[in-house]
Order: structure tokens, then C-alpha cells, then sequence
């Protein structure tokens, strides 16, 4: 009788790497959105992360909580089913993984996969109950402004460099009208990881988007692409401005920056086992 396999804990019995190849397997998809579930899948990981309240230690990925109705229904998490759903058959093809270290390294996989860098991530994670969900208004209103910006970040412990950093995550996917109310990507490459916002918000000439919808920006050229009012923030906002001129000429400097940001945004909060590995998974080809 061998009791060793009931104290290993579950987070050990599940292989990564081929975890990675089979959310890697689902980013493709020629009839939803822009064909890839890339962009959705970060947005997932970065909502499940972006709770985090520093000073009463709450929220977080830790505890896979988005995925309770409390949490789901949120405003901001409108449209994340599909990310959700899509990587259900997941966590039923590997029941040891939690819901929190899945939608994380969902996150990670469609970075990289996407053409990102490569970014750090631990497994160990643990699902938390109901109770656990954090009260809705801690992710950013799109409506506001860089005070609003710095207010929401600052609380998860991040400093201007980081979150301008952070936002660069917005080359990927697009704004839906039936789930934030917005409409548009932000550039023609959306489902690649480039540092695109950030030539884009500087190089185009943004004028407000004539409709009946939130307010909003286009390009005055094509009317194609657009921006949020947070956005903009980071144009005219000084201190966010000389990082997002220092992304926009640097790509290699924008992804080692994202990287870290990224990386400590989906492990705020979380209590890893101490022998948790840190896995920088190979993309594939
Ligand atoms: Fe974002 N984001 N985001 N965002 N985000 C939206 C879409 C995507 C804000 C608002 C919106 C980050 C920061 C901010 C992604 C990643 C990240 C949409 C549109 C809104 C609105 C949703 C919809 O209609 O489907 C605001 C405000 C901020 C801020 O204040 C800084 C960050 C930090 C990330 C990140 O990943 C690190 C991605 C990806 C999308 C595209 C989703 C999709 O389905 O496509």
C-alpha cells in the first residue's frame, strides 16, 4: 500500500508542458473574432489577476475566482465565458490543474504563442470558494483618466513604468459593443503581440469616434482602429508618455518589460508551495 501518491500534492501531478501545448492547440479558431482566442485568453488572466488589493492582501488570481457567477458577472468580465469555455475541456482532460493556474497560463501561452516574449510562470495556484470573489469595481473604468489609471494600479502595487508596460497588452484583440460597450481593435495586427500600440497611439491622429456609443477615439485616416479614453492617458499624461515613446522605439525593451509586469501581475497575491518551479516554457513553432 503505497499512501505517498495522497500526499503529493495535486498541483504536482499535472504536467505543464503539455498543458502549454494543449491550450496552444486552442488559440486557433478561422470563426470566432479575429480567428484566434489569443487576445481573450490574456484578457482572462489578467482580470482573474487584476484584483489584487495590496493592503488588505485580497483578490488576485489566487483562487480562480472569476470563474464564480459573483465574479463572472462583473462588468469588466463581460465576454470572458468565451475564454472560459473555450478552456474548459482542459481542466476535465487535467483535473489536478486549478482553475487558477489554467486561466493564468492561458495568459501565458497566447503571449508567447501570439509572437510575445517568453514569460515566467509557477504553478500552485488553489480554487477558492464563493465566498472568495472580490466586491466589483476593482478593474479599470475605460471611461477615465490617468489619475483613475494610477489609482486602480497603484493598489496592486505597480509604478508607472509597469503599468505602461502593462497596457501595451492592448496591440492584441479588440473592443466588442455587446461586451464593454467599445468598438474597434486598436491596430491591423490584432492577434499578434507587437509593440504597436504604442507607435499607434502616437502616430495617428485620434479624433473622438462620431456614433452612439461610450465615447470613444478613431483614427482620422481610416475611422478602423481605436482608442479608449484610459488610453489616451497614456499620451497625454507626461511620466506615462516617456514610456510609451520608449516602447514605441523599442520593441525588445517594451517585451522584457511586459514580461516582468506580466509575470508579477498573475502572481499578486498568491502563496506558491516553496518548491513551486518556475517554468519559462519553449514556444512553440
Ligand atoms: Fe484591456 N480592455 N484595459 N488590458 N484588454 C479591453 C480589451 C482588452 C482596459 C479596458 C479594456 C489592460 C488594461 C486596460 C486586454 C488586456 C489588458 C476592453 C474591451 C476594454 C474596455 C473589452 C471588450 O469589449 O471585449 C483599461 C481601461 C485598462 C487600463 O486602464 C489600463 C491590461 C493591463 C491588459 C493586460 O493584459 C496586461 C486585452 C488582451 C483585450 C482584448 C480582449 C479581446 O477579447 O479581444
Amino acid at each position: 500500500y503505497f499512501y505517498s501518491n495522497e500526499t503529493t500534492p495535486s498541483w504536482k501531478k499535472v504536467n505543464y508542458n503539455s498543458v502549454y501545448k494543449d491550450i496552444a492547440g486552442l488559440l486557433e479558431d478561422e470563426d470566432y473574432d479575429d480567428g484566434s482566442y489569443g487576445p481573450v485568453f490574456v484578457r482572462l488572466a489578467w482580470h482573474a489577476s487584476g484584483t489584487y488589493d495590496k493592503k488588505t492582501r485580497t483578490g488576485g488570481s489566487d483562487g480562480g475566482t472569476i470563474r464564480h457567477t459573483a465574479e463572472a458577472g462583473h462588468g469588466a468580465n463581460n465576454g470572458l465565458e468565451h475564454a472560459r469555455d473555450r478552456l474548459e475541456p482542459l481542466k476535465k482532460q487535467y483535473p489536478n490543474i486549478s482553475y487558477a493556474d489554467l486561466y493564468t497560463l492561458a495568459g501565458v501561452v497566447a503571449v508567447q504563442e501570439l509572437g510575445g516574449p517568453t514569460v515566467r510562470w509557477r504553478p500552485g495556484r488553489e480554487d477558492k470558494t464563493e465566498a472568495d470573489c472580490t466586491p466589483d469595481g476593482r478593474l479599470p473604468d475605460a471611461a477615465q483618466g490617468a489619475d483613475h489609471v494610477r489609482d486602480i494600479f497603484y493598489r496592486m502595487g505597480f509604478n508607472d513604468q509597469e503599468i505602461a508596460a502593462l497596457v501595451g497588452a492592448h496591440a492584441l484583440g479588440r473592443c466588442h459593443t455587446s461586451r464593454s460597450g467599445f468598438d474597434g481593435p486598436w491596430n491591423a495586427s490584432p492577434t499578434s503581440f507587437t509593440n504597436f500600440f504604442y507607435t499607434e497611439l502616437l502616430n495617428s491622429t485620434w479624433v473622438p469616434k462620431k456614433w452612439n456609443g461610450p465615447f470613444q477615439y478613431v483614427d482620422k485616416e481610416s475611422g478602423q482602429f481605436m482608442m479608449l479614453p484610459a488610453d489616451m492617458a497614456f499620451k497625454k499624461d507626461s511620466e506615462f508618455r516617456k514610456y510609451v515613446e520608449k516602447y514605441a522605439a523599442d520593441q525588445d525593451a517594451f517585451f522584457e518589460d511586459f514580461a516582468k509586469a506580466f509575470s508579477k501581475l498573475l502572481e499578486l497575491g498568491v502563496k506558491f508551495p516553496e518548491d513551486a518551479p518556475v517554468y519559462e516554457f519553449k514556444t512553440l513553432e
